[in-house]
């Protein structure tokens, strides 16, 4: 529950700037260590959301300390929030107080980021979303920045591709009422739909946890949509999709960043087939860095990264360059740096921000082909 021991009156600064605590760092000339916090989906339903993301900053740990070598060391610290609100808010506290990061990765969720995002921000310590598309995040607060490419960006590119190839005119929607990024979704494909001049035909929700869609899918499947539009996290939304097609929905089924996971073709097995979805990252991108990613990725997992690995293997080159920008472990300094980053060459695309701080950048449209994403042409 809420702690309110901890009553200690607000500094009188007039709006001015508190005084940054600066975590331990040595300026000038050596090699700087800089500790980084990462608040990570690492357990639960969610997990391997946060296991690629791990998987892609220890990948780019290696890279990084090796490269920075004499200049900058970089350690992180994981917290594992269980996708839960109070776990990241917790983390967060964790890292800021007693771990002294400089800065902060994660957490994995937009509704995580809602409640911890302000406990950073007003900490004063930058923190980075690698996952968090929801509309608002940057809102927050100056010290709340991300590189995952909004819903807003990503929904309305994949909605007109699959609109264009297939024909579509009318659409239902179904989508976890109780998780932030969800709704959120849910909200951009309605309003792609009706800019679209798409019909609506009918709209469902669930909730997290759910194992049982069939009394929705079957109300959806009476209004006859040429697409399902779904907004759910990977184990849902993987599990509606299924179901969709066990009740013959044959409607094209086109989902949002929750699917970006290959959990989805073990919950969903050969019912993903044909699924649509927007993604800033293809591990088949026809690019040398990409590729490149994508073979040491390989070599160290045994496994092929998704957009989760990516976009958090960009993020601590991102923070890398920053630290280096900044020349010493320093919270005010990093978020400078990070607020002045311009056409970041990053495995998921350019990057760079706009006056609010939200990632401007390209979507590409995927479908699931055989247990895999391939590009949606
Ligand atoms: C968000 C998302 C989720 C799919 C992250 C796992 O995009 O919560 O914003």
């Amino acid at each position: 529950g809420c702690s309110s021991g901890n009553n200690a009156a607000p500094a009188a600064n007039g709006g001015g700037s508190a005084p940054a605590q600066a975590p331990a760092a040595e300026a000038g000339g050596g090699e700087f260590t800089a500790q980084i916090g990462v608040v990570g989906f690492l357990s639960g339903s969610g997990a391997a959301y946060g296991e690629a993301q791990k998987a892609g900053l220890e990948l780019a740990l290696g890279e990084l300390n090796e490269a920075n070598k004499g200049k900058l060391k970089m350690e992180l610290k994981f917290e594992d929030s269980g996708g839960e609100k109070e776990g990241a808010i917790n983390a967060v506290n964790k890292l800021i107080n007693q771990d002294n990061v400089v800065a902060i990765i994660g957490p994995t969720l937009s509704g995580e980021m809602f409640a911890a995002g302000p406990v950073a921000n007003e900490a004063e310590v930058p923190i980075f979303g690698i996952s968090n598309t929801s509309e608002g995040i940057n809102d927050i607060g100056e010290y709340v920045f991300r590189n995952s490419l909004p819903e807003s960006i990503a929904i309305p590119t994949a909605m007109k591709a699959a609109v264009e190839k297939k024909g579509i005119k009318k659409v239902a929607l179904i989508y976890a009422a109780n998780d932030d990024f969800s709704v959120n979704g849910y909200k951009v494909m309605k309003a792609t739909a009706e800019k679209m001049g798409l019909e609506i035909t009918g709209e469902a929700t669930f909730s997290n946890g759910d194992v049982d869609f069939s009394a929705q899918l079957t109300k959806l499947k009476q209004t006859n949509p040429d697409a399902l539009l779904v907004s759910a996290l990977y184990k849902e939304g993987s599990m509606v999709v299924k179901k969709a097609r066990e009740l013959g929905i044959t409607a094209t089924i086109l989902g949002g960043n929750g699917f970006n996971n290959p959990k989805v073709f073990e919950i969903a097995g050969p019912a993903a087939d044909g699924l649509i979805v927007a993604t800033p990252f293809s591990p088949e991108k026809q690019d040398e860095k990409v590729q490149a990613f994508v073979k040491a990725f390989e070599a160290k997992y045994n496994k092929k990264p998704d957009q989760f690995a990516a976009q958090a293997y960009d993020s601590l080159y991102i923070m890398s360059q920053s630290l280096l920008g900044a020349g010493k472990a320093d919270r005010e300094e990093l978020r400078g740096q990070l607020a002045q980053l311009k056409d970041f060459a990053g495995v998921s695309g350019k990057l760079s921000f706009d006056e609010k701080r939200n990632p401007i950048g390209d979507a590409v449209v995927v479908v699931a082909k055989d247990g895999k994403f391939v590009p949606f042409e």
